[in-house]
Parts: C-alpha cells; structure tokens; sequence
C-alpha cells in the first residue's frame, strides 16, 4: 500500500504508527499539498494529506478512515473492541485530531491569508478551543492502557506536531502532556521515528 503524506503532517504521522503496529509496511510518498498537483487530487479530490493507495488501486482518506481499515485488516490490532475501550479510544482520536484541527486553523491563517485579511478574534477562538481540548486530554491520558493503540499515536503525533510549529504554547499549562509526550518517545523510539518532525 501507498502513503501519499509529509514528514510534518501530525495526521500522517498517526496512520504510519498505525500501519507500524498492525503489521503493514507502507510505501510512503512525500506530497506536496499546496502544489495541488494531480499526483494528490487525482486519488484525493479534497486535496488533503494523508492519502492511501489500496493494492487494487483505490483511495482511501481521511486519517481516522484509514486507521479504521488498519485496523479491520489486521484482525483489530489497533483499536480495543468492547465497548467501553473502544469509546475511550475514539473519544482521544477526536480530542487530540480536533485539538491539533483548531491550532492548524491559526497556522494557516498566518500561511495562506494577507496580513490585512487576518481577523485576531477568529483566531483567539481556535487557541480557546485547543487549550480545552488540551486540558481534557491530559487527563485522558493518565488513563490510556499500557498497550499502545490508536489513542497513543493520535496523541503523540498531534502533540508532537504542536511542539513542532508552536513550541511552548502548551507545556507550561500542560506539563502532564510534555511529560506523558517525552516518555512515550523515549519508551517507544520506533514510533518516536515517525512524530511529525520539520
Ligand atoms: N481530517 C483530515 C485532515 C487532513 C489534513 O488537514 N491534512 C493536512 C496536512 S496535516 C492537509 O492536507 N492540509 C492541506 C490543506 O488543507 O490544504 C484527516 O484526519 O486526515
């Protein structure tokens, strides 16, 4: 199977450590989003990163789809089953993907819009919403499993991705998460590999 993803992309980053623990070795393809080139919309109409390429040639997108497969195809390797496991699992996804949705939003204000067409209140809006969700999370994740699963790589891969382009806007009123993030990497550098990274 083929990855159309970047090396920053936080959602990239939680389908490769996916992928990695289900057993799958993925041909990854670096690509370009903003270039819009036929390479991405022609297997993603919505033009978005991460991608996958089936071996019968189909498309598959969005990172939380993709994982979904991941996970059916290998037996369910990476998302726990009962009931109140697998809640608990896609509960994190959602936080920790919605988080990193709202600060990318702010990024992309400052990339992609004339400084005169900024509007401050809409992006104060975003980092509200983002504190919250980081404040939920860290309490998430003092109670996620030993046993890695979707909910650490969607964790590690979006929190590693805000250190990566707003370092500090989170460590000091969320140690627990700098804490929790730096030890997933030390006990975990296979996948420590594969956080978003410049
Ligand atoms: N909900 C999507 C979000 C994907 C996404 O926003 N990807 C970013 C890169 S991390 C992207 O392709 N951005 C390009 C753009 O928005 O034009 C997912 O979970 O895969």
């Amino acid at each position: 199977m083929k990855l159309l993803y970047s090396r920053p992309s936080p959602y990239s980053s939680k389908v490769r450590m996916s992928a990695h623990l289900c057993g799958f070795e993925l041909d990854c393809v670096p690509t370009d989003t903003a270039a819009e080139g036929a390479d991405l919309v022609d297997v993603n109409p919505v033009g978005k990163i991460p991608a996958l390429i089936l071996d019968d040639g189909s498309a598959l997108y969005d990172s939380r789809v993709i994982c979904e497969y991941l996970d059916r195809a290998s037996g369910n390797l990476l998302i726990p089953q009962t009931l109140e496991a697998w809640t608990r699992t896609k509960r994190v996804e959602a936080l920790a993907d919605g988080m990193t949705e709202a600060v990318m939003a702010t990024l992309y204000e400052v990339r992609y819009r004339p400084e005169e067409k900024r509007h401050q209140p809409w992006v104060d809006k975003q980092w509200r919403r983002a504190h919250r969700a980081l404040d939920a999370l860290e309490h998430e994740v003092a109670a996620l499993p030993a046993a890695l699963n979707l909910a650490h790589f969607a964790v590690a891969s979006d929190l590693g991705w805000v250190q990566l382009r707003f370092p500090g806007s989170f460590e000091t009123r969320n140690p627990g998460l700098a804490a929790w993030l730096e030890r997933f990497a030390s006990e975990h550098p296979d996948y420590a590999e594969m956080i978003p990274q410049a």
